[in-house]
């Protein structure tokens, strides 16, 4: 276990950042590395060792596959999430996440007031996982969803295509760093993690969602 002593970390409230990633149709901002250096790491080797991790599963042209990538599903209650042709039920909230849920539910404060009901856990374990172009867009999250996204260890290439114009957009997530999709960015924007030969560590992705009422 690791010491929950460093996730006391100070965090308060803090304006969108101005600059939004996307030239339009959606709001995407960037708010940087957001926890001390030692609580980073220390985060990011308890999700690594204390997760219960699993391979994700997806019906891709009428083939049931079973994705290299892992994944866990968190939340208030045990919703169903249904992504892929597969649905997963979300475990309780354990210490590590709820800590990281309240972080980020106190710094976007301003541009999500209603706080996160749940959590999707992605781990890469190297540059050859990626995830393909998607769109957080199932009818249970509701229209204009807010998603914030943290990432831990590995650097990866995160990027935005737009579903009508093919226009693009990419940027790097460091060790830490949360974004925060907003507006109408799920129903313009697909996006996604690029493979890539050159990483060969592990690299862990959080996004906080709001599931709707009756899902
Ligand atoms: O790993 C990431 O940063 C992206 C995860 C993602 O696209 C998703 O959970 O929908």
């Amino acid at each position: 276990m690791a010491n929950l002593d460093l996730f006391d970390s100070e965090t308060a409230v803090r304006a969108a950042p101005d600059d939004n990633l996307l030239p339009y149709d959606g709001i995407v901002n960037d708010y940087g590395v957001v926890f001390e250096a030692a609580a980073t790491d220390a985060y990011f080797y308890e999700l690594l060792n204390h997760i219960p991790w699993r391979h994700d599963e997806a019906v891709m042209f009428g083939k049931h596959i079973t994705t290299a990538r892992k994944v866990a599903w968190y939340g208030d209650q045990n919703f169903h999430y249904r992504y892929s042709g597969a649905t997963r039920t979300a475990l309780p909230w354990n210490e590590t996440l709820l800590a990281l849920k309240q972080q980020v539910e106190t710094l976007i404060q301003p541009v999500s007031p209603t706080g996160f009901n749940s959590c999707l856990l992605n781990l890469y374990h190297h540059g050859n996982e990626g995830m393909a172009w998607h769109s957080d867009d199932e009818a249970c999250l509701g229209k204009n969803a807010v998603i914030a996204s943290l990432s831990f260890g590995a650097t990866r290439k995160f990027a935005f295509k737009h579903r009508r114009t093919g226009e693009k957009r990419d940027m790097l997530l460091q060790h830490g760093q949360l974004l925060v999709m907003r507006g109408s960015t799920q129903s313009h924007w697909l996006h996604a993690i690029m493979k890539t030969t050159k990483v060969h560590e592990p690299r862990i992705n959080l996004t906080f969602r709001t599931m709707v009422e009756g899902a």
